[in-house]
């Protein structure tokens, strides 16, 4: 990286978005080097992060997603807030095309100053996607951000890692997509703390309200996530601006709650120790590449078990055991 990290500590501070998008390709970064500049940046920036409400926004393509984003991102700033938005989109890497679809540029939510949206990163698997989020998060955090919102593609398993990084969870639905029953399959329901039905008009607003009454007899049957807390089901448009207030009003209420009740903090605890041992897992794998003989040891005993010769939990401990003797 040809800025010096100090320059990018005032650039994040001062709310320079092209500063803060270098900072984020630095954290985006793999790189030993880079790595150890990214540590030194998140370190000189963790006493300004932690201040924003971290939203996950999931649901089927197509729910409406970015279009939320979108109008809801214009209200939040309309109250006096600075709204950042990122994307997890694996996709993006294989196939260059994107689910997100062409939304996910949200035209007029970039024309705000107070508005800072970053494309996902385009290389890594889920789970190193969703730390360099976490990351590119507390950037926009000390860059002065009050709403981080985290869309998923709402596919395989982005919501349980964008869940492992927010405070609250929303469910975008739109009625009739099959979804619902998809939604209560994939565990989804189990995570969700507000859900939002989309794509409501006049017409349609008979099913929708059916559909509501169905959410909730099966969320009768589920534990409570939040101690005191009913997942509202709420309807409204995205794209007509229609019942997003709503929307951040109970996502106040919630974070209200969970401060209020210590789940806040505790949670945000839980979600740190988790990527601490990812990134335990990561840098053992990251030395092991750097050294010949225990890259040589990795190789052999993985060999050994995708030839389907030895088991491979038996494999694993055994290169563990060379590891650290
Ligand atoms: N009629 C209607 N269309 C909507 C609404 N919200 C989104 N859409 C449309 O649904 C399509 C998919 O929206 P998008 O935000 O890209 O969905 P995503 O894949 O979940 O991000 C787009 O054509 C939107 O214009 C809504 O409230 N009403
Ligand atoms: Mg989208």
């Amino acid at each position: 990286m040809k800025i010096p990290i100090s320059d990018l500590i005032v650039g994040i501070k001062s709310g320079d978005k092209r500063l803060i998008g270098k900072a984020i390709t630095l954290v985006e970064s793999k790189k030993p080097e880079h790595r150890d500049q990214a540590d030194e940046l998140l370190k000189e920036i963790m006493p300004q992060t932690g201040n924003s409400v971290r939203i996950g926004i999931t649901g089927v393509p197509g729910a409406g997603k970015s279009t939320f984003i979108e109008s809801f991102g214009k209200l939040a700033i309309s109250n006096g807030k600075k709204v950042a938005v990122l994307a997890i989109d694996p996709s993006s890497s294989v196939n260059k095309g994107s689910i997100l679809g062409d939304k996910t540029r949200m035209e007029e939510l970039a024309k705000e100053d107070n508005a800072f949206i970053r494309p996902s990163p385009s290389s890594g698997f889920l789970g190193g996607v969703a730390n360099t989020t976490f990351e590119t998060m507390l950037i926009c955090e000390a860059a002065g951000y009050d709403f981080i919102l985290i869309e998923t593609v709402g596919v395989g398993q982005s919501e349980v890692l964008v869940s492992d990084i927010t405070d609250v969870f929303l469910f975008l639905k739109i009625i009739g997509g099959g979804d619902e029953l998809q939604g209560i399959k994939r565990g989804i329901m189990e995570m969700v703390d507000l859900i939002f039905i989309n794509k409501v008009d006049a017409e349609n607003l008979q099913k929708a309200k059916n559909t509501k009454a169905e959410l909730l007899r099966a969320m009768h049957f589920l534990p409570e996530k939040e101690k005191g807390w009913k997942v509202p089901v709420l309807l409204g448009s995205a794209l007509n601006d229609e019942g997003l207030e709503e929307v951040f009003n109970k996502i106040s209420d919630f974070i209200s709650l969970k401060k209020s009740s210590g789940r806040f903090m505790a949670v945000r605890k839980t979600q740190a120790e988790k990527r601490f041992e990812y990134w335990v897992q990561e840098y053992i794998l990251q030395k092991t590449k750097q050294e010949n003989a225990l890259e040589e040891a990795f190789i052999s005993h993985k060999k050994k078990a995708s030839e389907l010769q030895a088991n491979p939990s038996t494999e694993a401990k055994l290169f563990v055991e060379k590891l650290l003797s």
